[in-house]
């Protein structure tokens, strides 16, 4: 099974108190219509590149309803519903185990935390990032449940800091070739692929979204762009700046599986 093919894509609506939610920046007010509009183009690129979307309705009590990526992730046939980091997202899962209900389920608890923002699958391993939303007993629930699938697949924990979650600071742009924002403070080597360091102008844009032989970068990030044209023949960039204000990125917006 190729990791990075897909034909559906979950998302949820956002809600209009979205800006209640949590964030870490300070780019100044929401436009809700905006962000509407961007979360509209970012199912049109999914479909652009052969997904089917199911769209959730938001849900008023969880303002950050539309990160669906941290509260699952989907390997293969399965899904493991995560236990978010953040209290107030806990519940955001519910309508997501529902959702996948048709996948086989392993279902987080107790103290194991862990947002799906810090589980980056590449061609070669997993990473798992131990940030303030993943501890270690939510990691090791993740190895755990993924080892049941596949003993032999490579699982490595990652602790870094710097940034909200690990893929906020690195992702694969392609098989074996890395993008990472500076701000990524960790010991991790990340030596089995090309590392490209991004300026530091271009944080946002580490964060992209390989699917189905193309990829969806972040508009307005040259170097991420120049890169990108380097391994795909198409590049679909999008303008994200509403969800970038609440700390969301590309990947967060969508649980990408195959039923
Ligand atoms: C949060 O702080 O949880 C949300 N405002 C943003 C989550 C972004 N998710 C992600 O990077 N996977």
């Amino acid at each position: 099974m190729d990791y990075r093919r897909f034909t559906h894509a979950l998302v949820r609506t956002p809600r209009e108190n979205m800006a209640d939610g949590l964030t870490t920046q300070t780019f100044g007010a929401l436009d809700f219509e905006r962000a509407l509009r961007q979360h509209e183009a970012y199912c049109a690129a999914l479909r652009a590149c052969g997904l089917c979307i199911e769209a959730l309705p938001g849900e008023a009590a969880y303002p950050d309803g539309q990160f669906v990526e941290d509260t699952a992730v989907i390997y293969q046939d399965a899904v493991i519903i995560t236990q978010p980091g953040a209290v107030s997202r806990r519940g955001e899962t519910a309508a997501i185990q529902q959702a996948l209900s048709h996948m086989r389920q392993f279902v987080m608890s107790g103290e194991a935390t862990l947002d799906g923002g810090d589980v980056l699958i590449c061609a070669e391993r997993v990473l798992i990032g131990l940030s303030g939303r993943t501890n270690a007993a939510g990691a090791r629930f993740l190895r755990d449940a993924l080892h049941e699938m596949d003993a032999t697949l490579r699982i490595d924990f990652v602790p870094f800091r710097g940034v909200l979650h690990l893929k906020t600071g690195v992702t694969e742009l392609a098989p074996g070739i890395l993008l990472k924002a500076p701000a990524l403070i960790t010991d991790y080597a990340f030596d089995f692929a090309e590392v490209i360091t991004l300026p530091a102008a271009e944080s946002y844009a580490a964060d992209v979204l390989p699917v189905n032989g193309r990829v969806i970068i972040p508009a307005g990030y040259p170097t991420v762009a120049d890169h990108a044209a380097r391994c795909y023949a198409d590049v679909i960039a999008l303008e994200m700046h509403e969800f970038a204000k609440m700390d969301g990125g590309l990947t967060c917006l969508s649980l990408l599986y195959t039923p």
